[in-house]
């Protein structure tokens, strides 16, 4: 096919591949140092027009973003037409050609088209947005290089967090029903929805101020923005807000802000570098620093939604899903006090997002912050149907009109922190309840997470959601043996996904517990997975 052999050419020519390791497309496509991502970025291009082909071609978005990577690296995040994520079945089309020599490319190319029996002559459409690194523009010019030299409509979105790609994704490809295709349209269809379910209310206790870290990510100028939307319903103070410091700066993992000064009666909020992980902290009146993390938003929002279904008379099958991340206190709580029924899956959002969808309502978060709801197609039909249903009681009708406002703030197609946050706000304003209030339902175990470094992280594999491993041998009969020492106590290890090392998780009934089986179990990895360097101390 020429077009595959005039793209493979000038690839080889403007973006020839500049690295020899083996690079895999994972659980959140690919990230790494900026400086070779020009020839990977290229190659994505393509395969997103391949996609869009496939897809006959709908649209489909690429995202030029490391999420909460240091500032020098960059990546890129690939997305289906309803919004998702790129399906598992095509990571490995993008896996391979990462990998190939600029003299494979073509032939790479090709047996993607057979592979998937694509029309080549299809139309293609490919939306593109970057977050705010330095990196981005030049990352995002080879991308459409790639669209372009397959003959793929590109759309350039500018600077977007990651989900208000997905979201414009979405719009475009359901005829605008979704939304319209526009940041403008994404503010005012989720601000209109906030104001709707705030309109009139005088609560004494929920105070509409919130205080948030944007970690000088894209979210930044995107606050400010929805601020104008806003107007004075809720007071959103910012802090590295990108008019200074680094992108991500002591964020990382567990999206802890280092950099409010927090005081008694203060709700803060901290996103990542892409704005689509949030989790809120405050202080509790012993002064004690509490985090209010993906857990405790998912407990939130299950509880609020399900009572509304209830209160709207109506028969939805409400889950919740999680990972073996989750505190332990958490899924007791859901499952004992909630009656709501929940389900474990791996790591990585979009095993998460795929689970949700085998419920009518499906409420997934990590621990980490990632999370949204799921509606499915059934229930949506439903609830609007009830909500203009004139022959119900008014209280029934209310309630399920309180639904469809709900479903109008949530971003279904991937976790969002700007939507995400609204809805945090509009339970607490609804119920009148302080973060204390919040926090209250449920008290976590302490939970520790510890890094291993193993010769072969592959050579541990786990079942059961990661909860269980099955290699090597004898090492979950002393897990098991190591957790039956104490109270509550729980561990799993499982190898990263985005790193290469063995991660330790272990919770117990108080801290040092905690740490102490963390320890425990990590030595026993170090011995029984071929450890290296230096071996797992006990944390302090
Ligand atoms: C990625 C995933 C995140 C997961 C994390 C685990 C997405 C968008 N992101 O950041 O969900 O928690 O990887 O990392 O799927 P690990 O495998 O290194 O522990
Ligand atoms: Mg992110």
């Amino acid at each position: 096919m020429e077009i595959l052999k005039k793209a493979a050419e000038n690839g080889r020519q403007n973006y020839p591949r500049s690295l020899q390791t083996t690079l895999l497309y994972g659980t959140a496509g690919i990230r790494m140092r900026a400086d070779n991502l020009d020839y990977i970025l290229y190659r994505m291009g393509l395969l997103s027009v391949l996609f869009s082909k496939f897809r006959k071609g709908q649209v489909t978005g690429l995202m030029v973003t490391a999420s909460h990577n240091p500032v020098e690296d960059n990546g890129v995040k690939l997305i289906d037409t309803m919004g998702e994520m790129m399906p598992i079945s095509w990571e490995k089309h993008a896996t391979k050609l990462l990998n190939v020599s600029d003299d494979m490319l073509e032939s790479s190319l090709e047996a993607i088209v057979k592979e998937e029996g694509i029309d080549i002559d299809t139309p293609a459409v490919v939306c593109t947005a970057m977050d705010t690194r330095p990196s981005s523009a030049q990352l995002s010019r080879a991308a459409v290089g790639g669209i372009n030299a397959l003959g793929g409509e590109s759309r350039s979105f500018g600077l977007l967090t990651t989900p208000q790609l997905h979201y414009i994704v979405c719009c475009l490809n359901t005829n605008h029903q979704y939304g319209l295709p526009t940041e403008d349209g994404y503010y005012s269809k989720l601000t209109a929805a906030f104001l709707k379910f705030n309109k009139g209310r005088r609560p004494s206790r929920y105070l509409p101020r919130l205080h948030v870290d944007l970690a000088n990510g894209v979210s930044a100028p995107k606050i400010q923005a929805l601020k104008t939307y806003l107007g004075g319903a809720l007071d959103i103070t910012t802090y590295n807000d990108g008019s200074s410091g680094k992108l991500n700066y002591q964020v990382r993992g567990q999206l802890v802000s280092h950099s409010i000064d927090l005081a008694p009666g203060m709700r803060c909020a901290s996103f990542d570098g892409d704005g689509d992980r949030i989790v809120y902290f405050y202080r509790r009146k012993g002064g004690q620093f509490a985090l209010l993390d993906g857990d405790k938003i998912a407990t939130l929002f299950a509880s609020f939604l399900s009572d509304l279904v209830k209160a709207s008379g109506l028969k939805l099958n409400l889950g919740l899903v999680q990972t073996a991340y989750a505190n332990g206190s958490s899924t007791k709580y859901i499952t004992e006090i909630m009656k709501v029924p929940v389900a474990c899956v791996p790591t990585g959002v979009k095993h998460l997002h795929h689970k949700a969808g085998d419920f009518d309502i499906g409420v997934y978060f990590e621990a980490n912050g990632h999370g949204t709801v799921l509606f499915s197609e059934g229930a949506q039909k439903t609830i609007l149907h009830q909500a203009g249903d004139d022959s119900l009681d008014e209280a029934t009708r209310a309630a399920a009109g309180q639904l469809v406002t709900a479903m109008d703030m949530i971003n279904q197609t991937v976790g969002d922190a700007i939507s995400d946050l609204l809805l945090v706000e509009t339970i607490l304003a609804v119920r009148d309840w302080t973060c204390g209030d919040w926090d209250a339902a449920y008290t976590d175990l302490p939970s520790v997470l510890l890094k291993v470094k193993v010769e072969d992280r592959t050579i541990v594999k786990t079942t059961d959601a990661e909860r269980r491993a099955t290699s090597p041998p004898g090492l979950q009969a002393a897990i098991d043996e190591l957790v039956a020492g104490y109270k509550f106590g729980r561990a799993f290890v499982r190898p990263s996904g985005t790193e290469d090392v063995m991660r330790v998780y272990a919770e117990a009934d108080t801290k040092e517990h905690a740490n102490k089986l963390a320890y425990e179990v990590g030595l026993q990895v170090y011995n029984l997975a071929r450890g290296i360097g230096e071996k797992p101390q006990c944390p302090a």
